[in-house]
This record gives structure tokens, C-alpha cells and sequence, in this order.
């Protein structure tokens, strides 16, 4: 498709839709609650549909309409064996977490999805999941499809390896079915809403820095949830309004959570102007209003403990990035090669084919600034936040974006060409 293009102005108000990782955990706890669990401004994306769905072929009804889910849990018994394999589409966070609790299940299931999620790894959660006695068969031991065998698990003592939710969420997830308690030792700080929803949903946690400590045998109530907007959604118009010219947006209720921040942390160091202020607290998660304007920006290093906090946002902040006066440097991030893509390659040839001077590193990127954007065919790798970010380049680019595989968007944020149209 061809892409918008915008070099006035981009002025308005937007409410990004639901934050997909939390609405993800808000279908799981409530199939696992027992009780009526309902969900408001959830994610109507395909990829938390996709847990939806596997909640749905587990047993659980779950009712959606356009303002609210219903999930009618049964606790954890009331998970039923599917008839079929369960499909989770383009959805690293669904089957990552499944496996977490389909692993202490007194049943089998065989999970797959699309061909991006067979190239993903699934070693980094069997191996914990393995030291708590599951047993798994998947493809080359590491990949889906994922044959999950489900048995009585023990509670562990677990060093994660990489910074990684997924991975975290998806012990947590186990150590609430072992016996005992669980200790999960975090790389670095991750985004931290498995360990939130437990609060919420009347169950324990307890936090140390990096030190997460969980007991067994817990029983969740049904809860109603309120989802934040999804900051990485928002991120899209972060930058937009940022290297527009003559821009103000304002983006409403959108998730603040600490872990999920740094984006706002990398904008001030780059001299953007942006101003957040706090709202409300939905359950334990904040969330509030983002106003951003058109602003001279100047090059940055970011890496250490801030990526994992804005791990989703780098293909976006590598755009921003090009528009900064001097050299922008990302490091620590090698985490980008096994997303829905590798978006470290991905980012690199697709804003080179634009014409920014940008080269990828092992574990980053090196992007110049100050450079101007050329029309170009690009694609989005069948990764919605490739899609997105090319979206956004193309508002200053000097003629014809052709945007190929943009239905990828539709797994985050369905409406996203709608919301940027509305700022003309
Ligand atoms: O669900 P999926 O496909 O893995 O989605 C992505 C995304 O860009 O939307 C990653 F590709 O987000 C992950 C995120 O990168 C969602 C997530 C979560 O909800 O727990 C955690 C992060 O992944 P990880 O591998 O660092 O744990």
C-alpha cells in the first residue's frame, strides 16, 4: 500500500488501544481465576485474539463484545485437554507463556503458530521449565511446534540468561502450580505485569530488586481489569510528533509502568520535548497522558539496563535517531534478533532503502543523523512494528513510500492508519 506522507503538521489527541501484554495476561489469569473476570479497553489485535482462542479450545468461555471481555474462569482444574493443536498465530508472548502453564497441566497439548513463531526460540523457557520437571518435544528441541506433556512440577531456583518477560512469566506461570517456592534471579529489570496481575488477582509475589520468590499451589478470584493504553503503540506517535514539523500531539491513558518507560528516558536525553503527566492507576498499573511537540534532538548512546524497558520501541527510536543532529549508537540489544523478525537486520535495510546511514552491529545499531528520507518500496517482514515505524518514516519522506505486508499491523494496533490520518 501506499503510505501517507505529512511534512505540515500533525496535530490531535489519540487513545492508543490497549497495552497487548497486559491484555494477554488478563485473558490468562481469568481463565485461571475462578469466578467472572471482565476486561475493558482490552487489545482487539490478533495476537492477543490468538489467546483468545487458545483459552477458548482449552475450555473456557470466554465472551467478547465491542466494550468489554468476559472471561468465566474455573481455576486451574477447569483447563480442559483441546482437541486440537493450539494456534498462536504471530504470538511470541502467547506461546511462551502457555508452555508455563500448559507444563503443570494433567493433560497434552501440541502448540504452534505462523512461521515467524517457528523460527523464535522455545529453548530459553523449556530449559527452566525442564529444571521443574516438565517434559517437552518440539521441533530441533527449540522450536514450535511445541508438544507440551503436562506432569506435577517442582519449584526452582533460576538464573534467567537473557532479560526476558516472556521467560520470566513463563516460570512464574509454572512456580504457581509447583510445590514450594520458586526463586527467579532477572538479568536485568523486565517488564513486571505477570507480577502485578498476581496482586491483583489475590494472589502472592514477592519483588527484590532482581530477586522474584513465588509459592505454589496458589487459587486466583476473578477480577475486573482495566487496561491501560499500550506505550509501545504509542511510541509510533511519540516520534511522529517529534520530527514532524509543526506537530503537538497529545496521546491519552497511556500505560506508565516504570518497566516500560525508557522511551520517555531516551527522548529527554535527546532534548525532545515531552511532558507526561500521571492520571490514573488502573489495578496496579498507571497510566497517563503523553504530550509531545516538534523538537531538535541531538544523538545519543542507549544500552545497559534501559533496553529491556524499551526493547519494542528501538526500531522507532532508531527512525528518531536519523532525524537528531550527530550519531546515534544502540547496544545491548541482540534481544531485537529474535523477535517477530530479526529487527536489527530489518531496520537497517529498510531505512537504507530510504536513505538514512545506518549499519548494524552484533548487538545494535550506529545511525546517522540529519538525514533526509527517499520514497522507496520497503516491507514490513511480516512484523507490525516494522510496518509502523516504515509508517512513520514515510511522513517525511520527498515522494512514494510503498509499504509491502502492512496487514502485519493488525496483531497490535488494527486502527494505526485510521489514528495517524486523524492528526492531518
Ligand atoms: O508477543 P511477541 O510477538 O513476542 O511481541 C513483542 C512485540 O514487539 O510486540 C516482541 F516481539 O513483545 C514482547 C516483548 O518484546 C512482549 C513481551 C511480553 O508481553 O512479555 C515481552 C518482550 O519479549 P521478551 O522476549 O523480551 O520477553
Amino acid at each position: 500500500m501506499q503510505l501517507m506522507t505529512n511534512k505540515q503538521g500533525l496535530n490531535g489527541t489519540i487513545r492508543v488501544p490497549g497495552d497487548k501484554s497486559i491484555s494477554h495476561r488478563s485473558i490468562m489469569f481469568g481463565a485461571l481465576a475462578k469466578g467472572t473476570t471482565t476486561v475493558t479497553n482490552f487489545l482487539m489485535g490478533e495476537d492477543c485474539l490468538s489467546t483468545i482462542g487458545a483459552f477458548r479450545a482449552l475450555g473456557i468461555t470466554i465472551d467478547v463484545s465491542p466494550d468489554k471481555i468476559v472471561v468465566h474462569g474455573k481455576g486451574w482444574d477447569g483447563l480442559q485437554k483441546p482437541t486440537g493443536i493450539l494456534d498462536v498465530g504471530n504470538s511470541g508472548t502467547t506461546i511462551r507463556l502457555m508452555l508455563g502453564i500448559l507444563a503443570g497441566r494433567s493433560f497434552d497439548t501440541m502448540i504452534e503458530g505462523d512461521a515467524s513463531i517457528a523460527k523464535r526460540p522455545m529453548g530459553r523457557v523449556m530449559e527452566p521449565l525442564r529444571e521443574m520437571g516438565a517434559t517437552f518435544e518440539a521441533k530441533e528441541d527449540n522450536f514450535a511446534p511445541v508438544k507440551v506433556i503436562g506432569t506435577n512440577l517442582r519449584p526452582v531456583e533460576y538464573t534467567l540468561p537473557v532479560a526476558s518477560a516472556q521467560v520470566k512469566s513463563a516460570i512464574i506461570f509454572a512456580a504457581l502450580q509447583a510445590k514450594g517456592e520458586t526463586t527467579i534471579i532477572e538479568k536485568e529489570k523486565t517488564r513486571d505485569h505477570t507480577e502485578q496481575m498476581i496482586r491483583q488477582f489475590g494472589g502472592e509475589v514477592t519483588v527484590d530488586d532482581l530477586v522474584i520468590r513465588v509459592s505454589g499451589n496458589q487459587q486466583f478470584q476473578g477480577q475486573a481489569v482495566v487496561v491501560p493504553g499500550d506505550i509501545s503503540s504509542a511510541a509510533f506517535f511519540i516520534v511522529a510528533g517529534l520530527i514532524v514539523p509543526n506537530s503537538k500531539i497529545r496521546l491519552e491513558n497511556v500505560g506508565i509502568n516504570p518497566t516500560r518507560t525508557g522511551i520517555i528516558d531516551v527522548v529527554k536525553a535527546m532534548g525532545g520535548k515531552i511532558i507526561v503527566e500521571k492520571t490514573s492507576a488502573a489495578g496496579d498499573e498507571p497510566a497517563g497522558t503523553i504530550t509531545v511537540e516538534t523538537s531538535e534532538l541531538k544523538g545519543i548512546e542507549i544500552g545497559g539496563d534501559i533496553i529491556p524497558r524499551l526493547i519494542d520501541e528501538l526500531p522507532v527510536i532508531a527512525l528518531l535517531a536519523s532525524q537528531a543532529t550527530g550519531k546515534t549508537t544502540i547496544k545491548d540489544a541482540e534481544e531485537l534478533k529474535v523477535k517477530e523478525t530479526n529487527r536489527i537486520d530489518a531496520v537497517v535495510t529498510e531505512l537504507s532503502k530510504m536513505g538514512v546511514a545506518i549499519v548494524g552491529t552484533e548487538d545494535g545499531m550506529i545511525i546517522e543523523g540529519q538525514q533526509t528520507l527517499h520514497g522507496a518500496t520497503v516491507k514490513s517482514y511480516g512484523d507490525h512494528r516494522m510496518g509502523m515505524t516504515l509508517q512513520i518514516a514515510a511522513l517525511l519522506a520527498d515522494s512514494d513510500v510503498i509499504l509491502e505486508n502492512a496487514d502485519a499491523i493488525n496483531v497490535s494496533y488494527p486502527n494505526f492508519f485510521e489514528d495517524v490520518a486523524s492528526l492531518y
